[in-house]
């Protein structure tokens, strides 16, 4: 495959002393981490959105983006955007991609129309996924962009549209099935609301809960294995969403009897919009069980919104992938970057450089987490720090043999309580010495 990327090299590693723009300089597929190679461990995957359909406008301008591959009829321009996405996929060695279906193929002019141009080139794209061995990470479905969807679609007042999101989610997990995707994504784009004057929240909860249902039935009818995920993220593009994070996501799950089912995506850039950091979220997922897959970005501490910037923070990505090791892995899911290049990266090669730079901080981040983890440095402080449970009035309070009159008449008994330093700045110093030194 050599059509749209002519100036670009197969991407290879050539280790920390190249000076190659188009090497990678941590990412050796191959190399072994503990038990897995960077390449099981990592799973990473191009968004079709950001990568392909990306135009770099903003509210201000027009799109800025050359794509030579470009062109006026909608459906081979379709075409030759996969194709190009399967050249750039391959000459970078990701071996996964996740889709909207609307990416994919443009909508016509019914539903039958749009199905039709899905089924067309979701065919297409089984033939170059053979071709390339590239394979499906996650399909979802556009319930947002359409102005159909401008109250909602599973949490829309109106009925119709109700019904209309869920035929479309339906044709996307029949694509998502017969692509072999590992996973299908939920992100509650437009499940929200700006003002409860107009609004009934706990019914828009509850229809919510009533589609992810409908969305769990009809799998168990097609056979379709893969992974449920539901997308973080507290607000953008309605002022709330109701998925506003994985702990709010989690109770959701719970009320209504959905926790078997689904897992979370976790997005960088949702979690810092939501006042956490990223390893916030992926650490509450994990010690919860859903830790399911991540969209790889980091957002902008200045700006408010989802800047969707390539991941090339080292402390993010090493946090991250600490989370992910204490996990085991991501299992089925992988690391996807749901990331864009800025307006002014306006050129083809920019794609390259973005993927390069976000797949080499991972794979540094892996490293380093991989050392900080079998070395126990935090797993050793962690433990000291709450020894206290271990023996005396602490081991009695875990093993059930105490209750508030056995503690009252205990803490009568103290004459002093003396606690010790969390020693926050020593541990980030070693962070540091890590993330520095590791080789
Ligand atoms: C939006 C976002 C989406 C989801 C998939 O912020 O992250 O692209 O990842 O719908
Ligand atoms: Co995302």
């Amino acid at each position: 495959m050599n059509q749209y990327f002519k100036d670009i090299p197969q991407i290879k590693f050539e280790g920390r002393k190249t000076d190659n723009p188009y090497a990678f300089r941590y990412y050796d597929e191959n190399e072994m981490i503990g038990d897995k190679t960077m390449k099981e461990w990592l799973r990473f995957s191009m968004a079709y959105w950001h990568t392909l359909c990306g135009t770099g406008s903003d509210p201000f301008g027009a799109g800025t983006m050359v794509r030579p591959w470009e062109t006026a009829n909608q459906m081979e321009n379709a075409k030759r955007r996969m194709e190009a996405g399967f050249e750039l996929m391959d000459k970078l060695g990701i071996p996964f991609f996740c889709f909207h279906d609307r990416d994919i193929a443009p909508e016509g002019a019914s539903l039958a129309e749009s199905n039709k141009n899905l089924d067309e080139m979701a065919d297409y794209a089984k033939t170059l996924m053979e071709q390339t061995g590239i394979r499906l990470l996650w399909g979802t479905a556009n319930c947002f962009s359409n102005p159909r969807y401008v109250h909602g679609a599973a949490t829309s007042p109106n009925a119709e549209v109700f019904a209309y999101a869920a035929a479309q989610v339906k044709k996307a997990m029949e694509v998502t099935k017969a692509l072999g995707g590992e996973n299908y994504v939920f992100w509650g784009g437009r499940e929200g609301y700006e003002t409860l004057l107009n609004t009934d929240m706990a019914f828009e909860l509850e229809n919510l809960a009533r589609f992810l249902h409908m969305a769990v039935d009809y799998a168990k009818q097609i056979g379709f294995t893969g992974q449920f995920l539901i997308e973080p993220k507290p607000k953008e593009p309605a002022k709330h969403q109701y998925d506003f994070d994985t702990q709010s996501v989690m109770a959701f799950l719970k009320k209504y009897q959905l926790q078997d089912y689904f897992k979370v995506n976790i997005e960088a850039n949702h979690a810092t919009l939501a006042g956490h950091n990223f390893q916030h979220e992926l650490h509450f997922a994990r010690i919860n069980g859903i830790l399911g897959s991540i969209d790889a970005n980091k957002g902008d501490s200045m700006l408010g919104w989802d800047t969707d910037q390539f991941p090339t923070d080292i402390y993010d990505t090493t946090l991250a992938m600490y989370e992910v090791i204490k996990n085991g892995g991501l299992y089925k899911g992988g690391l996807n970057f749901d990331a864009k290049v800025r307006r002014a990266s306006f050129e083809p090669a920019d794609l390259v450089y973005g993927h390069i730079a976000g797949m080499d901080s991972f794979a540094r981040g892996l490293k380093v987490a991989h050392k900080l983890y079998t070395d126990g440095v935090f797993e050793k402080f962690i433990k000291e720090r709450y020894s206290s449970y271990e023996i005396g009035i602490g081991k009695d309070i875990l093993t059930g043999k105490v209750g508030f009159a056995e503690l009252e008449r205990h803490a009568l008994a103290q004459s002093q309580i003396s606690n010790k330093s969390g020693r926050q700045e020593f541990l980030e110093q070693i962070l540091n010495r890590y993330i520095t030194e590791v080789e």
